[in-house]
């Protein structure tokens, strides 16, 4: 993974973003199979096969479950998704999509997977933060505390939207499904906001 690279993913993930890291990003979106996103992301070192075993499962086949599962869940009245928002990027660049996920239940619940019929693959992915370095990997199973809530925003835990079914200008409106490991999933529409859109520092 080059320096070039890591500095797209960055870009990707939202925290820092401007031309060069747009220009970065064509690389990364060239650079396929996808699973090198997801490769990037871990830093056990000394095993490289057990990093391409597990990137086999983080792409489109992870995309296809969630999309089976998704069909077969039932609304929740305790899990919540708001303020859900996605910052546009150009095609066939993927976007980053954040939102609040509430659990009003009583039980902790682990977000698995997203999807939108805007886009042909959704995945979740977590920012991480190392000796300086900022790094993204793909993730399955994010846990929402019971009655309460997480934030996935820039530079955390994030959606990446990939392979757009057309083109979504700014302010336009875009449903996402999210599904949970007790088999229940949440919808929210999130509006598209333009590619420099800055956000709160954490709190
Ligand atoms: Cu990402």
């Amino acid at each position: 993974m080059n320096k070039q690279i890591i500095t797209g993913l960055i870009g990707l993930c939202g925290v820092g973003l401007g031309l060069g890291a747009q220009a970065a990003e064509q690389s990364v979106m060239s650079a396929k199979p996808p699973m090198q996103i997801a490769h990037a992301g871990h830093d056990h070192g000394a095993k490289p096969n057990a990093h391409a075993a597990h990137g086999d499962t983080s792409g489109a086949v992870a995309s296809d479950a969630v999309a089976s599962e998704m069909a077969n869940a039932t609304t929740s009245t305790t899990l919540k998704v708001s303020g859900c928002w996605i910052r546009s990027m150009p095609a066939p660049a993927p976007s980053g999509g954040y939102f609040v996920v509430s659990n009003s239940g009583s039980k902790p619940l682990h977000l698995k997977g997203a999807s939108s019929a805007d886009y042909g693959m959704v995945m979740l992915h977590q920012t991480t933060h190392k000796d300086g370095m900022s790094r993204m990997s793909a993730t399955h199973s994010v846990a929402i505390p019971a009655g309460g809530q997480l934030e996935f925003k820039p530079g955390a835990y994030h959606a990446m939207l990939e392979d757009p079914i057309k083109a979504h200008p700014v302010g336009s409106k875009i449903v996402m499904d999210f599904l949970f490991d007790n088999g229940e999933k949440a919808s929210a529409e999130c509006e598209v906001k333009p590619a420099n859109t800055r956000t709160p520092m954490p709190h």
